[in-house]
């Protein structure tokens, strides 16, 4: 397989970075709080679509969280603190991918997320489809070699092709293996793979907590936090919730993680791990429906907060 390397800086990102401003970025920020070189976190925004199994809409996923975070107040009354005038949220123009796809178009993301991680910045990725991780989990394994994964998802996507094509979203922890051991993974939610990816879960050394184990066992959450090492990355499908939370997503399965035990999960991993890194993919808008919306922008301004605590 070719594998995907990183590519040059020119026509992928605008030197000097060029952040979006109040009325486009994240939370809504001033200038003064989303300036790139005064922010300790960059979201960037990934709009890749390629390989959509059954709904569509992955492309439209940042801007309508980018859109619904103007709604999200700045303060967090769990942790008590203003995480975005404290450390400064800088938002990115859309990942410029062109009409690059695969190996081409992970090159090319791997490259913008080694930069901003080259500047000392924590970096939070909104796809897009999931294809985009091998690339943002690259960049960040090559920063933190013993770096592991925590992955939320319904599916466990490690299938080694689906539809003949191997960077589809269906397959992106298979890709993520041939870089790093299965052992350094964890997924959590999954209710929907198939015999193969089974097979793999009970042989490869990967920690896989499905969904019916999580309904059935209330002491779940204490397996996951022993097979994380001190640095963490969270990728975060977001139809690993349940479909009445999260009903904009193209493949909804029903049984899936509640808004609080994700909560108290996440935060558990702040304070007893390191996060350096996150994605939130898979997001998939729906017209006239605006509840997701806003809890997917939810979702990642606590993970900002559960993380820029544990780097404290
Ligand atoms: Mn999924």
């Amino acid at each position: 397989m070719k594998e995907f390397l990183p590519q040059t800086l020119n026509g992928i990102m605008n030197k000097p970075l060029r952040t979006l401003g109040k009325k486009e970025n994240f939370l809504g920020l001033e200038d003064r709080f989303s300036s790139y070189s005064s922010s300790k976190v960059v979201v960037l925004p990934v709009p890749y679509e390629h390989t959509v199994s059954y709904g569509g809409g992955t492309g439209r996923g940042p801007r309508a969280i980018l859109d619904a975070s103007r709604y999200v107040e700045f303060y967090d009354e769990e942790l008590e603190t203003e995480l975005c005038t404290r450390v400064g949220i800088a938002t990115l123009p859309p990942l410029a991918l062109g009409q690059s796809t695969d190996a081409r178009a992970m090159g090319k993301i791997r490259t913008a997320a080694e930069k901003l991680l080259d500047d000392g910045k924590f970096v939070a990725v909104l796809g897009g489809e999931h294809t985009i991780s091998q690339a943002t989990i690259r960049a960040h394994l090559d920063r933190y070699p013993d770096l592991s994964i925590l992955h939320f998802d319904a599916h466990a996507d490690l299938r080694q092709a689906y539809e003949g094509n191997r960077y589809s979203h269906a397959c992106v922890m298979a890709r993520v293996c041939e870089y790093m051991e299965p052992a350094r993974i964890v997924q959590v939610g999954i209710r929907a793979l198939s015999p193969e990816e089974a097979q793999f879960i009970r042989t490869s050394g990967i920690t896989t907590l499905y969904a019916h184990q999580i309904r059935s066992n209330e002491e779940w959450m204490a397996a996951i936090l022993p097979k994380l090492s001190p640095n963490v990355y969270v990728t975060f499908d977001v139809d690993a919730f349940d479909p009445p939370l999260m009903p904009s997503t193209g493949t909804p399965e029903p049984n899936g993680l509640q808004w609080p035990e994700t909560m108290r999960l996440l935060r558990q991993v702040g304070e007893q791990r390191r996060i350096v890194g996150f994605d939130v993919v898979e997001f998939a808008p729906h017209r006239g429906m605006s509840h997701p919306d806003y809890t997917a922008a939810k979702l990642t301004y606590k993970l900002m907060n559960y993380a820029c605590r544990s780097s404290e």
